[in-house]
C-alpha cells in the first residue's frame, strides 16, 4: 500500500464525522444480485416491486469505481445456499407463502442457490480480481462465513457498506460488524429497501445515540473524502 493509503481522511457523516484510512478500510457491497434486484428472482417471489432496488444501480457503482481507483479493497457477498440445501434451515426455506421457495426453479434458476443465473452479481456491479466474494446462507455476512478472518488478515478495521436490503442483509451485517469492533458507514444513496419507510428508520436507528451501530452519509461525501488531497 502507498502512504497515500495511511493517510487520516474524514467523511461528513451523520452523527459526527467518519475517520477512516483507505489502508484499514473495505468497502462492502452486500447482495447486489440478480435475485434481488431483477424479476423472477427471490425477492420478487416474496411479493415485492424490486424496480425500487435497481434505481441504486448507477449510484453503488460510481463508488466502486472510485474505491477501485484508489486501490483500496472491496468484498461482495452474495446470499446463497448449497444446492443440496445443507445449509439452509428448514424454517427459512418454508415460511411463508412465497410464489416460489429457497431452492425451487424459477426464471433465473433455482431461487437462492449458489452458482445459479440468479444467484450471480449483476453484470453492472460484477467483482474483478483481488475482489474478495463471500456467499452466505443468513441475512447477515459474518454468520457462518470466512469474513471477519479475511479483513482481520488484511488490517481491515473500518467498513464502508452499499447494497440491499437496507432493513434486513445490510443492517443485520452491519450489527454483527459492530459487535466485532469494527466501525461502519452506510452510504444513503447506495443502499435501498422494497419499503422506503423502513430504509428511512434504518438509517435514523444505526446512526442514532451516537452512532450506537454506526455512520451514515451520501456517497458524495465519501467520493469528496477520496478525492480530497
Ligand atoms: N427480503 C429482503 O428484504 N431481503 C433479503 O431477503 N435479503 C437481503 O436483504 N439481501
Amino acid at each position: 500500500m502507498s502512504q497515500d493509503a495511511h493517510r487520516p481522511r474524514r467523511v461528513a457523516a451523520q452523527p459526527f464525522d467518519y475517520p477512516f484510512e483507505l489502508a484499514h478500510t473495505a468497502l462492502l457491497i452486500i447482495d447486489m444480485q440478480r435475485d434481488f434486484v431483477e424479476p423472477g428472482g427471490f425477492g420478487e417471489s416474496l411479493g415485492n416491486d424490486v424496480s425500487l432496488l435497481q434505481a441504486i444501480v448507477p449510484t453503488v457503482r460510481a463508488v466502486l469505481q472510485a474505491w477501485r481507483d484508489a486501490g483500496a479493497f472491496v468484498v461482495h457477498t452474495r446470499e446463497a445456499h448449497a444446492a443440496d440445501l445443507s445449509d439452509c434451515p428448514p424454517a427459512k426455506r418454508l415460511r411463508g407463502a412465497p410464489r416460489l421457495r429457497i431452492g425451487d426453479v424459477g426464471p433465473m434458476g433455482r431461487i437462492l442457490i449458489a452458482g445459479e443465473p440468479g444467484n450471480a452479481i449483476i453484470p453492472e456491479l460484477a467483482p474483478i480480481d483481488g475482489e474478495l466474494v463471500i456467499d452466505k446462507p443468513g441475512k447477515g455476512a459474518f454468520y457462518a462465513t470466512p469474513l471477519m478472518a479475511e479483513l482481520q488478515a488484511r488490517g481491515i478495521t473500518h467498513l464502508i457498506v452499499m447494497g440491499v436490503t437496507t432493513e434486513v442483509c445490510v443492517q443485520t451485517s452491519m450489527r454483527e460488524a459492530n459487535d466485532r469492533g469494527l466501525d461502519c458507514l452506510l452510504i444513503e444513496d447506495g443502499t435501498e429497501s422494497y419499503f422506503p419507510a423502513f430504509k428511512a428508520a434504518t438509517l435514523e436507528m444505526i446512526r442514532a445515540q451516537g452512532a450506537i451501530v454506526g455512520w451514515t452519509a451520501p456517497s458524495a461525501a465519501l467520493l469528496q473524502a477520496l478525492s480530497d488531497e
